[in-house]
């Protein structure tokens, strides 16, 4: 080559400008690149043009009013796909109010990431005062399941990859990823950058569990005059439907559903032993539990809820091991994932398994029946005010005839009345407020579900319960969602009839009386309703739902008819002072 060739083949090399690349990009395309093309979350420094530009690259991008919604948003996001839920928070308050949904998920065992913008590494550090200054990362940490922070572009690719596989494997929860603000604005070459990035490859790796846990586990059940199966929201989250209901059909053994796992069969299958909840679990001599803790909700294991103690054996089938014996001792524990752990009991129960003995059959069978018969006037009634189980009655036969509508529920006797009347007939259409029993759950839960299923959605509410979320009715009018929102209305936190003994301040139970919630509706293009009977309120939820439209139906409750705290008025603690007479 001469001398001028030389100048001339390397000339063009030396002056292109490359192509670029910057943080903003990067981690739109590492979302991208995993397969998530939604955000939920709130705009503001630093994290706006994030927004802007991932709605601009395709990505659906959902704005609401305040992060802890967009958080739950995500959170039941990822417990209905399998995949993480994302939020998108600014920094320091963004951040705080999005954590209480990532502290939830992680509790419920939903797998999301809260993305959050931060403040200046450098002042932040040096306590130097920035504008929303904080340490987010260190504040995040003990309440999730892993945390993060990427300092530089080329890194973004593995913090995502590293985020996803943390929300999706083993047991699922919340993951923080920490991007401050700096990061966005890095530049560097866009074909580097694109070499970067990391697509995870099988996020959530089946866990098989070992042959002899499977064998121990088939041993106990055989020895069992009185089995039961308890599936958990872990069974629902876990998406093996056809093979638990083959392993509920085949072994022949009745079930309780926990909240979330209702519909994963039918409530009205032969099996469910639902309505016979409390002899069920007294009565067993072995307990099958399918993605199900023994937590609070199942009393831990033991005392009344029980039989007498050591009368009940636990197999348990969940993805962490540090689960088995944290409550009572399990007998057998399976280790692994749902669907591998199912398939392999099936597999061994093989054709001479014997189903159990008729007469446990029997007797939940004859109990469920008297519970139904007891309950069935209860829903008929046409008291005015409405009582609770009247209008629940109502809903009950709506969400038999929309068996694909999703249920979100919250409140306490709208709560707990609910999950006991309302049948559902289809896996992962119930959500509800989990493990903690939290209040708020509700319009981010409605959002994300219509939007990830593309199905309706039915919200019943207490009216206190819907209070924490309500301004996110804005939200659904403005993306236009089919949410139909029922607010049980009683005027207050379990009843609506305290005072104040002294007579100042209103009780610290109530509310405003006979407010019209469905005037917030309309005050943002949705359609409201107010009804005070069943048939006022049949017509209005049809009306609503197939419309298809944003809709908040105010259902007047007769404010004497709940009880405190719902079914768990016990756990309230009591005065250790004796009044004097
Ligand atoms: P519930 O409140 O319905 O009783 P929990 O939230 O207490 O359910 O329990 C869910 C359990 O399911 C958790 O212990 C979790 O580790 C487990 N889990 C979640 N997903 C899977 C899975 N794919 N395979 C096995 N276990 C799972
Ligand atoms: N705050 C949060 C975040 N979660 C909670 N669970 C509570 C407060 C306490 N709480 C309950 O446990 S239920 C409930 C509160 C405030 C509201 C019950 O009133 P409601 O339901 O109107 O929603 P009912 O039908 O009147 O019982
Ligand atoms: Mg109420």
């Amino acid at each position: 080559m001469t001398a001028l060739a030389k100048i001339v083949h390397t000339a063009p090399e030396i002056e292109a400008e490359p192509d670029l690349t910057d943080g903003f990009h990067l981690v739109i395309d590492a979302l991208k690149l995993n397969g998530i093309e939604t955000i939920y979350g709130v705009p503001g420094i630093p994290i706006t043009d994030l927004g802007r530009m991932a709605q601009a690259a395709g990505m659906r991008v959902v704005s609401f009013r305040h992060e802890q919604h967009a958080g739950n948003a995500a959170a039941i996001a990822g417990f209905l796909t399998q995949k993480p839920g994302i939020c998108l928070t600014v920094s320091a308050p963004g951040f705080l109010n999005g954590l209480t949904a990532l502290a939830n998920a992680t509790t419920n065992c939903f797998p999301m990431i809260l993305i959050s913008g931060s403040s200046e590494r450098e002042i932040v550090d040096l306590q130097q005062g920035d504008y929303e200054e904080m340490d987010q990362l260190a504040i995040a940490k003990p309440l999730c399941k892993a945390a993060f922070r990427v300092l530089h572009a080329a890194d973004i690719g593995i913090g995502v990859a590293r985020a996803i596989r943390a929300a999706c494997s083993g047991r699922p929860g919340g993951v923080y990823l920490d991007l401050p603000a700096k990061l966005f604005s890095q530049v560097m070459e866009a074909e580097a950058g694109q070499k970067s990035l990391v697509k995870v490859i099988d996020p959530a790796p089946a866990q098989r569990p070992a042959p002899e846990a499977i064998a121990r586990a088939l041993d106990v059940l055989k020895s069992a005059r009185r089995p039961l199966i308890v599936l958990g929201k872990g069974a629902a989250y876990a998406q093996a439907d056809e093979a638990i209901r083959a392993l509920v059909e085949t072994s022949g053994i009745p079930y309780v559903p926990m909240s979330m796992a209702k519909g994963l069969l039918p409530d009205t299958h032969p099996l469910s032993a639902g309505a016979a909840r409390s002899t069920a679990l007294k009565d067993s001599d072995v307990v099958l539990l399918i993605g199900a803790r023994l937590n609070w909700l199942l009393s831990h294991g033991k005392g009344k809820s029980w039989g007498e103690p050591g009368s009940t054996k636990f197999i348990q089938i969940d993805i962490e091991p540090r689960e088995m014996d944290s409550n009572v001792e399990i007998v057998a524990p399976v280790v692994g994932d749902i669907a591998s752990c199912v398939q392999a009991l099936l597999d061994g129960m093989g054709q001479g398994w014997q189903q159990p003995p008729a007469d446990w059959i029997d007797t939940l069978k004859t109990k469920r029946e008297a519970n139904i018969a007891k309950m069935a006037p209860k829903l008929m009634s046409n008291a005015s005010p409405m009582t609770f189980h009247a209008a629940l009655g109502a809903l009950r036969t709506i969400v038999k005839e929309r068996p694909d509508a999703i249920l979100v529920n919250e409140g306490a006797n709208t709560l707990d009345l609910a999950r006991g009347i309302i049948d559902m007939y289809q896996p992962r259409k119930r959500l509800d407020v989990g493990t903690w029993g939290i209040m708020g759950i509700g319009m981010g839960f409605a959002v994300a579900a219509a939007i990830e299923t593309g199905k309706p959605v039915l919200c019943v509410e207490g009216d206190s319960a819907f209070g924490f979320s309500g301004m996110e009715v804005e939200t659904i009018c403005r993306y236009g969602l089919p949410v139909c929102i029922v607010v049980f209305n009683n005027n207050g936190i379990y009843r609506g009839t305290d005072s104040d003994p002294t007579g100042r301040d209103p009780a610290t139970t109530v509310f405003v009386k006979d407010s019209r919630y469905d005037k917030m509706m309309e005050a943002f293009g949705g359609d409201g309703y107010h009804v005070t009977s069943p048939g006022e309120l049949t017509r209005a939820v049809n009306a609503a739902m197939d419309s298809g439209r944003p809709s908040l139906i105010n259902a007047v409750i007769d404010p004497a008819a709940g009880s405190e705290s719902g079914n768990i008025g016990s756990l309230n603690p009591q005065s250790g002072i004796k009044k004097k007479v």
